[in-house]
């Protein structure tokens, strides 16, 4: 039985991944600052575990001997890492060497896949963006972010390591954490439709985005470890909406014509006065990426990867699971209980 580390365990990802790592027979311990918080499952082993504290990675490395470790760890919100620069630079960048390091040291045939975004790009110099497009970081999120994917080339050069990166197009699900701006839709239209809000404020609608679905995105980065080779790789879906586009997909969804109000903001909207998305500028940002698209047609031709969840199917998966959600908070504000758990 294969033994996985998962780091950032709590994540969206993590879950998707530890999932399917289960179900293919793997033994996976997962770490986190806070993985007391998740459900064991047989096979699951977990320990809460700071990944920029190398004494305690140490002794993780010590006590189990891994085939395969997945580093998602890290907050994934690019613009609040301004708040902390060095803690991203340690925990996303400092802490992979760290790994990496130990990995060389343990003598073992370790594959390693280490979470790259499409934050490198920042504004990026070409589009669709590839493998060999130029990385242009603009938050301290992405350039702790490529520290980390420099750090991994560099070892599989110079150590001959298995260890690649996977350069992750934004990927979302009913998981993501509610700050990102499809959760942050999903979650106040499903409000918004059964009355316990009435506006959701939103920053750059024009922003563009290429959204997969993170079950896809974890299929990808086990695929990559079960190569011959270690290689890096593009996950992205090759097709762009606009948050806008996302706001009138949701809003589909749940049978809402939206109102559009504030700054900036030109169309009229379809005023039936029942959702009401405002532009606020507070959610702009000093460092705006407007627009990422990737090709991933490397990881098709060589992985004979591709998504299988298209963008309809992810807005509608969110919207539904955002209204089970807020039915449970309505039931709660009703009744003071709630009759059924989220998610399993
Ligand atoms: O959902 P977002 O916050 O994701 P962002 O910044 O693209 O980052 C995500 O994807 C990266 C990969 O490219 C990852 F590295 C990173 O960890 C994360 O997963 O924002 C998407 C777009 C931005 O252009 C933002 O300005 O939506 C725009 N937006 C408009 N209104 C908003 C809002 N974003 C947020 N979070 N909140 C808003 O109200």
């Amino acid at each position: 039985m294969p033994t996985a580390l998962i780091t950032g365990i709590t994540g969206q990802d993590g879950h998707y991944l530890s999932k399917l790592l289960l179900a293919r027979g793997y033994a996976v311990v997962g770490v986190s600052r806070q993985a007391q918080r998740l459900a064991t499952a047989d096979g699951l082993t977990l320990r809460n575990l700071d990944v920029a504290d190398t004494k305690a990675l140490e002794e993780l490395f010590g006590n189990f001997a891994f085939d395969e470790i997945y580093n998602l760890a890290g907050p994934s919100f690019g613009p609040a890492s301004w708040e902390q620069p060095l803690e991203s630079v340690q925990t996303m960048g400092v802490a992979v060497v760290a790994m990496l390091e130990l990995v060389r040291r343990s003598g073992r045939p370790i594959h390693f896949f280490q979470a790259s975004s499409s934050e490198l790009f920042g504004r990026a110099a070409e589009s669709p963006q590839r493998e060999s497009t130029p990385f242009r970081p603009v938050t301290p999120y992405g350039f702790a972010k490529l520290m980390a994917h420099a750090a991994v080339g560099a070892y599989r050069q110079r150590h001959g390591l298995f260890a690649c990166c996977g350069i992750l197009f934004n990927h979302e699900s009913p998981l993501r954490g509610e700050t990102f701006v499809t959760r942050k839709i999903t979650r106040a239209l499903a409000r918004i439709k059964l009355g316990l809000q009435d506006t959701v404020f939103l920053g750059n609608l024009n922003a563009k985005r290429d959204w997969g679905h993170a079950k896809d995105y974890v299929e990808m980065q086990w695929l990559m470890l079960q190569q011959k080779t270690a290689e890096d790789f593009v996950i992205a879906t090759g097709e762009q909406h606009s948050v806008r586009d996302f706001v009138n997909a949701a809003a589909r969804e749940v049978g809402f014509k939206v109102t559009w109000k504030g700054k900036g903001v030109k169309e009229k909207g379809y005023a039936d006065g029942k959702c009401i998305v405002a532009v606020d500028p507070r959610y702009f940002r000093p460092t705006e990426v407007e627009t990422l698209l990737g090709d991933a047609s490397k990881a098709r031709k060589k992985l004979g990867w591709s998504p299988k969840i298209r963008f309809a199917e992810l807005v509608s998966e969110m919207m539904r699971e955002d209204l089970r959600a807020a039915e449970r908070d309505e039931l709660v504000k009703k009744h003071g209980f709630a009759t059924y758990d989220r998610h399993e």
